[in-house]
């Protein structure tokens, strides 16, 4: 009951946010005709699941129920901070990503499992099917072991769990952990591994969701579009570019550099999925080549 309520509310936030009908429907038909694994990876931050979880299940459960899956991936960043920090351990980072001691990886295991399995109980609480993966997907090496510890950087995907799920037309839930060959599981950057599975893919849509909604310029207001071929080194001189959001444009710019010239990511917060989805004019941040 409380779900449909939210799907309602949903339905109508979208509606009303909107240019038409016939606009909405362009972009469902277009969806509609996609390979399913081809329709859109939406990686989700940690920080969103801890804060804005209703209108992410809605929003998700919401594509769901218009036909359309989306491959989810998430990160735990802000959990990993709190449990690592409860349990006495100093965070590190260097370059956005975490050094993993072998005391901290066993922490990091158990919250990628229980965020993972908040969010698919959330999803199939708002009547969405929803598959839990927390392995088997990212085959992983460590990056460099001296340096970060158990991180790993992704050296293939494995898309037979997503498949699966899509064919059951189940949203794959993904946490962002590896494996080596040897069977090591790696802490892996979520935006990393997100953005490896986009490699593999080439997906119509690309979505970031994040707390702040897009990407802020120094006045914290969000920037409507970037487009890098003229505006990356401006915007990475920047001095109120903070490490993650730096981390994140570099790893976007090198995904763009490796897709066809049309691709874009799209940084959006969770109740504005459906207006970035299925408006001309979308929501949050547009990055372009
Ligand atoms: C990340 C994985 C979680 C993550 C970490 O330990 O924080 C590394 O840095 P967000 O919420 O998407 O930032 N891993 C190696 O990326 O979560």
């Amino acid at each position: 009951m409380q779900a449909h309520t939210q799907t309602r509310q949903t339905i109508i936030r979208l509606l009303s946010s909107m240019a038409s009908a016939k606009e909405i429907s362009q972009y469902l038909k277009r969806f509609s005709q996609l390979d399913a694994k081809r329709f859109a990876v939406v990686k989700v931050g940690g920080a969103v699941l801890r804060d804005d979880l209703e209108a992410l299940t809605s929003s998700l459960s919401f594509l769901q129920q218009v036909g359309l899956t989306p491959i989810v991936v998430h990160g735990a960043g802000p959990q990993l901070d709190a449990e690592l920090a409860a349990a006495g351990i100093e965070k590190r980072t260097l370059d956005g990503l975490r050094v993993t001691t072998p005391e901290a990886l066993a922490i990091v295991r158990r919250v990628f499992q229980a965020s993972n399995l908040a969010l698919v109980e959330a999803l199939q609480q708002a009547d969405a099917r929803a598959t839990s993966i927390t392995g088997g997907v990212f085959e992983a090496e460590y990056l460099d072991r001296e340096t970060y510890g158990l991180v790993g950087e992704v050296k293939a995907v494995n898309l037979a769990p997503i498949e699966a799920s899509l064919q059951a037309g189940s949203i794959p839930v993904i946490a962002s952990l590896g494996e080596t060959p040897s069977g090591q599981i790696l802490n892996v950057n979520a935006d990393v591994s997100a953005n490896e599975l986009v490699r593999m893919l080439q997906p119509y849509k690309i979505i970031f969701l994040t707390g702040t909604g897009g990407l802020l310029d120094d006045a914290g207001r969000v920037i409507d579009s970037i487009n890098l071929s003229t505006e990356y080194e401006h915007l990475m001189a920047q001095p109120w570019l903070n490490g993650g959001m730096r981390l994140k444009i570099e790893q976007i710019k090198r995904l763009l550099d490796d897709l066809p010239l049309a691709s874009s990511v799209s940084i959006t917060r969770p109740a504005d999925l459906a207006k970035e989805l299925f408006t001309h004019r979308g929501s949050g941040t547009l990055v372009r080549r």
